[in-house]
């Protein structure tokens, strides 16, 4: 039969690969607008994230997941679990590497746990070298050399999430993999995360940007009262910053509560840029021991289904 013509290209795609690869900031800059946190830090991605791009002939549903790691914490094997579920409910995978990273062309290991996850699948996917703008072709070989063997990928895709680089190629290749059929979501909508959950992610992106070492492991964001007023347009977000101890409360309040107050104020100017109203945001830090380990908190965080 012919096709219909309001068949598009149409599908969905998993972003999965080692922490830090880039896969948020790929995603944020396909759509041209940020809808998945991005920090130098592993962990910044806990849950799966829903990106649409849309084009008249094509619509392309990314789902970002947490990086692939070895933790041991729930936390971090919820994550795991999560980009695992994720690359079962896809029509193909994208696997980004930093090739940009000292050790790219070795870690052996890390090839191994991306063999297996792409042959369980057993899904068509493009492995995407991210950061070129960062390495020359003598590094890039290698580590395509050595990649090449974990999987037989459509295609090896070199480009740079930051800068656009290789952003059209990835998108022919994906288009070529995806099956058609009628348009998914709507033009406009280029996410299902709700403003609310979007409000503690901006908050936690500025405590893993703006605090050092460890601590934003140990950080989760409950948004507690999320009130949208029309006139004046204003939208009062109380939120609570959960951390495990109290010294990690102490570095978050920082020396006369100047951390706790630039964490607030960083994060309320891109709220209120993102929802177009002014913004009042109360900030609380709270200590909940062993937070990553506890199923409820992880729950209410919607890491754990
Ligand atoms: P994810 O953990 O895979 O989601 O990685 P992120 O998107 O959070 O990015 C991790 C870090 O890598 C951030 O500091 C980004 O700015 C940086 N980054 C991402 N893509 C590129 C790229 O193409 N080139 C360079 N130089 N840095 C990048
Ligand atoms: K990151
Ligand atoms: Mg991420």
């Amino acid at each position: 039969a012919a096709p219909s013509p309001d068949e598009i290209t149409c599908g969905f795609v998993a972003l999965v690969g080692p922490p830090n690869a880039g896969k948020s900031t790929l995603l944020n800059n396909l759509l041209g607008q940020k809808i998945s946190i991005v920090s130098p830090k592993p962990q910044t991605t806990r849950n799966r994230v829903l990106g649409v791009f849309n084009q008249p002939t094509r619509q392309i549903v990314f789902l970002d997941t947490p990086g692939l790691h070895q933790g041991r914490s729930r936390l971090n094997s919820e994550m795991v679990k999560i980009a695992r579920r994720t690359v079962s409910e896809v029509d193909a995978v994208a696997y980004m590497i930093d090739v940009s990273s000292p050790e790219a062309d070795s870690r052996p290991e890390q090839r191994r746990q991306a063999g297996q996850l792409l042959q369980r699948a057993n899904l068509p996917a493009l492995l995407l070298c991210n950061k070129i703008d960062q390495v020359g072709k003598e590094k890039l070989l290698p580590v395509i050399a050595a990649w090449q063997e974990v999987y037989p990928f459509a295609a090896i895709i070199p480009l740079s999430a930051l800068s656009g680089e290789g952003q059209e190629t990835l998108l022919d290749e994906l288009t070529r993999l995806l099956p058609r059929g009628p348009r998914l979501f709507p033009e406009d909508i280029p996410t299902d995360a709700s403003e609310r959950f979007l409000c503690g992610e901006i908050i936690r992106e500025k405590i893993m940007l703006l605090t050092r070492d460890e601590l934003p492991y140990s950080t989760a964001v409950l948004i507690d009262r999320f009130r949208e007023e029309s006139a004046p347009p204003l939208t009062t977000i109380d939120a609570t910053i959960i951390v495990e101890k109290n010294s990690q409360k102490g570095i978050i309040i920082g020396n006369r509560g100047r951390m706790l107050q630039q964490i607030g104020r960083s994060a309320r100017r891109e709220i209120e840029a993102m929802l177009g109203t002014k913004v009042l945001l109360k900030l609380w830090v709270k200590v909940q021991k062993n937070w990553t380990g506890n199923m409820r908190v992880l729950q209410e965080l919607g890491i754990h289904e």
